[in-house]
């Protein structure tokens, strides 16, 4: 409300730090799980005092938050890029203006490593690795046709995940990748893109969904058309979200290699060792766990999103 105003003098007693985040969205159940995350690690009680905006999935609106954060005079910037490329001119400009930038779960593709502090966040490429062996080991053993629903164009996860899989699939010959397109990462792009390639492929043995929500989305698809996801046509997803859990225990889906969300308290933790004048590695990687229909089973109770 006070453009003009410095936040490192907090009501409340004690400073706080004044943080500008610009989240991607609220495309899918991963991404309500990390902004739920770090807005509650980053609050008035531990030192923070956070701004949050959603860009709706559009990198226009990052690049304006960022601006905005940068003139209000923000201690910190952290954000999640919703693509890879055109980050330099913005970032230079925080850089210019002295606020150290944080990049959470998605990368950047730039030359200068110098904008910004630090990306913490999974390794995408190894997460649709794993999916691929995965498939390997336990489909294609014989000849399987495979569609896969891709997330965002140009977003680091959806340029990771398909490179991981085809990096592990591409000298089993069993292996044909028929049909692939983006979903955006949304239950209704899954659904409307896997109608399509429901049309026109007859003959579909396995879906490769970037995130478990394009995969539900898949799943309403796939009954529709009268076929038994999981048995007709067998599905693996990424994230690990409750619902795609539940259709994995439900044994809709086959296999999910997690993509841990709760980055908040991460986030928290480097940005006030950067404020206390500590350095942080540049590139901090997340763990991530997979699970197959039984191992669903046995978390679902304890899972924390
Ligand atoms: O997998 C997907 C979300 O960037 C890792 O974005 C994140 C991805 C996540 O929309 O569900």
């Amino acid at each position: 409300a006070d453009p003009g105003s410095s936040s490192s003098e907090g009501s409340g007693g004690g400073d706080t730090i004044s943080v500008g985040f610009s989240q991607v969205g609220s495309e899918s159940g991963w991404r309500a799980a990390n902004t739920k995350s770090i807005q509650e690690s980053l609050t008035k009680e531990n030192g923070f005092d956070l701004k949050f905006s959603d860009a709706q999935q559009k990198q226009e609106n990052q690049i304006q938050a960022i601006r905005s954060y940068i003139a209000q005079g923000v201690k910190y910037i952290a954000f999640s890029p919703v693509v890879e490329t055109g980050w330099d001119a913005v970032l230079q400009e925080a850089k210019a203006a002295n606020i150290p930038v944080i990049l959470t779960d998605r990368a950047v593709d730039t030359q200068d490593k110098t904008l910004y502090k630090t990306f913490i966040g999974s390794d995408f490429v190894e997460e649709g690795k794993r999916i691929g062996e995965w498939v390997n080991e336990n489909v294609a053993t014989e000849p399987i046709n495979v569609v896969e629903l891709q997330g965002t164009t140009g977003s680091a996860p959806a340029i990771d995940r398909k490179q991981g899989f085809e990096d592990a699939t591409k000298s089993n010959t069993n292996v044909k990748i028929i049909a692939s397109q983006t979903g955006d990462f949304t239950r209704d792009g899954g659904k409307k893109v896997m109608e399509g390639f429901l049309q026109a492929n007859p003959d579909i043995d396995l879906v490769y969904a970037h995130n478990d929500d394009m995969a539900l989305g898949a799943i309403e698809a796939i009954e529709a058309a009268g076929k038994v996801p999981g048995k007709d046509i067998k599905i693996v997803s990424i994230d690990g979200v409750k619902d795609g859990m539940q259709a994995l225990a439900d044994g809709k889906i086959n296999y999910i290699v997690e993509c841990n969300p709760l980055l908040g308290p991460d986030l928290a933790d480097i940005i006030k060792t950067l404020d206390s004048g500590g350095t942080v590695e540049p590139r901090i990687v997340t763990h991530d766990d997979a699970f197959d229909q039984a191992a669903a089973k046995e978390a679902l109770p304890t899972r924390q999103y």
